[in-house]
């Protein structure tokens, strides 16, 4: 692997601008506006709106400030549906993210003194013109193709932006092919539509839910986490499979604990017991869907017997819950997941599971899936995009076709000359991702940087991927700027606003300040002709019916529906966006692919002798690794644990609260040591442990070596044939008592 760019340690630099008040919150309690003591707050006129960047729900709330007009605290937006008026326990500490005094305080520019890489402060000025100098010789020499934008979170619009009227397509989001695309592609190739974020699913209304790995509870995606625990109390039964006695499982009138990785027989023998007892939906499936006779030839022998000596999980479990479902029906969600890129035959998963959801009649019925409608906010007037000559399908002809966003993984791989051949990318614009921890086999994504010409990298905080940047530009975080405006499907259209509170710290700036400022350099000006983000903000709300000045007074404008559809009707005629025009039980876009038109179970490798599945997940204190400095957060939870069965820690003589390292089946140890949790909760075959911990750059002071990191470990990647999404949890690791010798 070539070694041209050295893994910098932000350290020291920066260190001039104003210094942030230290003063420590306690920022966990949820509140709602009723917690609010008017003699705390003048009026209500010094909250300013916003919605929260802390993930990716997006929940709008309001920001106030104490007397000294410091920020004081975020409290959620009564109006909005994301929320509902409460934010979850990160949503509140987001403050911390305004007061982390290890942020980004100034632009960095890498630099050799002596013989070794480093880092210099530069001015705004200095930054973006070398920046624009380099974006112009690499595209003279190779193409403006050759650029690449790898983002996550909400100023990635305006590099999106920038990036096309450059002249490149090549835009990708870790929460594709690292997450939700699996199920996108699962649900398209079923129901014609995919799910979306959030989820199209009736919770509060459903009389049955379904959770096959979701782990709601420490999945805090807010209003799912709210509507379930409605739902519950309404007397809905939930139904988990998780090899991990999780919250939700706690929650559950039938807990599933699967063997890890043998989903798809378990929803196989549930397809089986619905069909060969007679209890799915006939009239739905009769007016509605295509294949059946397909599925139910399929399935003949897939009984639940079959299914236990696979999963096991008991016959009689597996028919109870059945008729759990098939009683509740249409009232019912099979929920589609989240992060499902797991296995590497993950859409086949999630093609299961729609097909279960299609079985029950529950895909446009109340209580199942909603038809969401999401306001058309029009984007300011600009000359068209020029049409790329590449992108970076070009590297993968007739490979993922059914793939309708571009892949993370996808980009990285064309960035290496000698995975692909058509498309080798120079540059990236990285914004909001820190791609190490998020994008599996770390050793190609590094040997991909090492072929960049020019890495610019936008983030709040020095993270593992700014050390690898050749210039750092520090943005201002969601507390302190004007954004695009939030514009998600749900119940009901709405949009939101998110407005700076108070001035950004330090030399930092927003990204569509960044994104236009580069424009005026590149000679792009003319798409990004808007004066100020205010003007272009109110021309775009004045389009929907709003205004600036209005959405600064309300934060949250929800519309009412244009129809009354939410359900279908009964007997309603539906053309549905797939080959057929139905719901596609055989998928005619599988088959045309080559792949199987019918989810089919195939075994995965077991963990060898001594060695056990390496499973991770979500905390309700945490957002992967951006949370893991937050001082507010830090509070609740500073570091993670692995949780290891009783049975296991007995033979390994590990005890309850003991630091141990992990090590892969690769040889790849943990360069943290992580302390145990020695739980029933957890299967004997497998461990669990919290993503985004176990940093390694000291200038994250309240991160840096707390914890371990999943990432490190997980260097076998299994990857979709069908849309390229790449699955994480074919990892196995055992435990060492001992650094790694070339670890201090
Ligand atoms: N607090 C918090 N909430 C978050 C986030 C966060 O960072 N922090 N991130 C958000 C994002 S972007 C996403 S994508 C979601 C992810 O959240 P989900 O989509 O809910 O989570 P997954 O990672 O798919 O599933 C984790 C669960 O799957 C179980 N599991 C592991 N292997 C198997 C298996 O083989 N079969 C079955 N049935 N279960 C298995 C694990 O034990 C664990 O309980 O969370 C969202 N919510
Ligand atoms: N091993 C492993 N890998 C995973 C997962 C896992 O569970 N385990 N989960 C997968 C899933 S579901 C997802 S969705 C992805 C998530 O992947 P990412 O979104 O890349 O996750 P983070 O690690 O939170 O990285 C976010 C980065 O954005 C920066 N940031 C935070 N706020 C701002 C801001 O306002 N502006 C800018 N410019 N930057 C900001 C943070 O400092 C951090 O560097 O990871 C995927 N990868
Ligand atoms: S769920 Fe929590 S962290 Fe995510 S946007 Fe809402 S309040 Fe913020
Ligand atoms: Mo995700």
């Amino acid at each position: 692997m070539a070694t041209r760019r050295d893994f910098i340690r932000i350290s020291g630099l920066g260190l001039g601008g104003l210094a942030a008040s230290t003063t420590s919150y306690g920022f966990y309690k949820q509140l709602s506006k009723s917690d609010l003591k008017p003699s705390e707050l003048k009026i209500d006129t010094t909250r300013t709106p916003t919605y929260c960047e802390v993930c990716f729900w997006k929940c709008a709330g309001w920001v106030y400030k104490n007397e000294e007009g410091n920020i004081w605290k975020v409290i959620g937006n009564d109006e909005d549906q994301h929320s509902n008026g409460r934010l979850c326990p990160r949503g509140t500490g987001g403050p911390g993210m305004y007061y982390d005094q290890d942020r980004l305080k100034t632009p960095l520019i890498r630099t050799e003194e002596r013989g070794k890489q480093t880092f210099r402060e530069a001015s705004w000025d200095e930054a973006l013109d070398h920046i624009a100098d380099r974006m112009k010789s690499i595209a003279g020499e190779f193409g403006p193709e050759c650029f690449a934008l790898l983002t996550h979170g909400s100023g990635g619009k305006y590099f999106g932006n920038l990036i096309q009227a450059f002249g490149s397509s090549s835009i990708a989001a870790p929460s594709y092919a690292q997450c939700r695309g699996p199920r996108e592609v699962a649900f398209q190739t079923t129901f014609g539509e995919g799910v979306g974020s959030p989820e199209r699913i009736d919770i509060r209304d459903t009389r049955c839910l379904v959770l096959i790995g979701s782990h709601l509870g420490e999945n805090m995606h807010n209003g799912q986490v709210q509507e379930m625990s409605d739902a519950i109390d309404k007397g809905a039964s939930i139904i988990t499979v998780d090899p991990r006695f999780s919250i939700a499982a706690s929650k559950s009138k039938y807990w599933l604990p699967i063997k890890p990785a043998t989903d798809i027989a378990l929803l196989l023998a549930w397809i089986h017991v619905l069909i060969y007892e007679e209890s799915y939906d006939e009239e739905y499936i009769e007016k509605y869907t295509y294949g059946f006779e397909q599925l139910k030839a399929h399935v003949k022998n897939m009984t639940p017997e079959w299914a236990y000596g696979i999963t096991t999980i008991e016959p009689e479990l597996i028919r109870k819950s059945a008729k759990e479902m098939a009683d509740a029906s249409p009232a019912v969600i099979i929920h589609p997941g989240r992060h499902v890129t797991w296995y590497g035959d993950d859409t086949q998963r999630e093609r299961a599971i729609a097909i279960l959801n299609a079985l029950m009649g529950s895909w446009g019925r109340r209580g199942g899936y909603y038809v969401p409608e999401q306001v058309d906010v029009p984007s300011w007037p600009h000359p068209p995009y020029p049409t790329p000559s590449r992108t970076w399908k070009d590297a993968f002809p007739d490979q993922y076709n059914l793939a309708y966003e571009t892949l993370a993984s996808g980009i990285c791989d064309a960035t290496i000359p000698t995975i692909s051949k058509a498309c080798n990318f120079k540059g990236w614009i990285v914004n909001g991702t820190n791609l190490l921890k998020t994008i599996p086999d770390r050793e190609k994504v590094i040997e991909a940087i090492q072929n960049l010409e020019l890495m610019v990298v936008v983030d709040t905080m020095p993270m593992e991927i700014t050390g690898w940047a050749d210039v750092v530009l520090p943005e201002c975080t969601y507390l302190e700027r004007y954004d695009s405006i939030r514009v998600s499907p749900h119940r009901k259209p709405a949009v939101a606003l998110r407005m700076p509170a108070t001035e950004p710290l330090y030399d930092s700036k927003p990204a569509y300040w960044m994104a236009k400022e580069l424009s005026k350099r590149l000679g792009l000006e003319d798409y990004f002709s808007w004066n100020s983000i205010e003007e272009m903000l109110d021309w775009q709300f004045n389009k929907i019916g709003t205004s600036l000045e209005e959405m600064k007074r309300i934060g949250v404008k929800t519309f009412e529906r244009s129809y009354d559809d939410l359900y279908y009707y009964p007997d309603q005629e539906v053309e549905f966006y797939t080959n057929s025009g139905k719901i596609e039980l055989y998928s005619t876009d599988l088959a045309a692919e080559g792949f199987d038109p019918i989810p089919v179970y195939t075994p995965h490798e077991e963990p060898p002798e001594g060695f056990y599945r390496l499973n991770y997940g979500r905390a309700p204190a945490h957002t992967f690794s951006r949370t893991a400095n937050n001082p507010n957060l830090t509070d609740i939870m500073e570091e993670n644990t692995v949780w290891i069965n009783p049975k296991v820690a007995r033979i390994w003589g590990i005890d309850n609260g003991q630091y141990i390292y992990l090590e892969n089946q690769d040889g790849v140890r943990s360069t943290f040591p992580i302390k145990t949790r020695v739980t029933e909760r957890i299967r004997w075959d497998s461990v669990f442990m919290v993503h985004g911990f176990g940093h390694n750059n000291k200038k994250l002071s309240r991160a840096y070596g707390k914890g371990a990191s999943d990432s490190e470990l997980i260097t076998r990647v299994h990857t979709d044939p069908i849309m390229g999404g790449t699955g994480m949890r074919g990892n196995f690791v055992t435990f060492k008592f001992e650094p790694a010798k070339n670890d201090v």
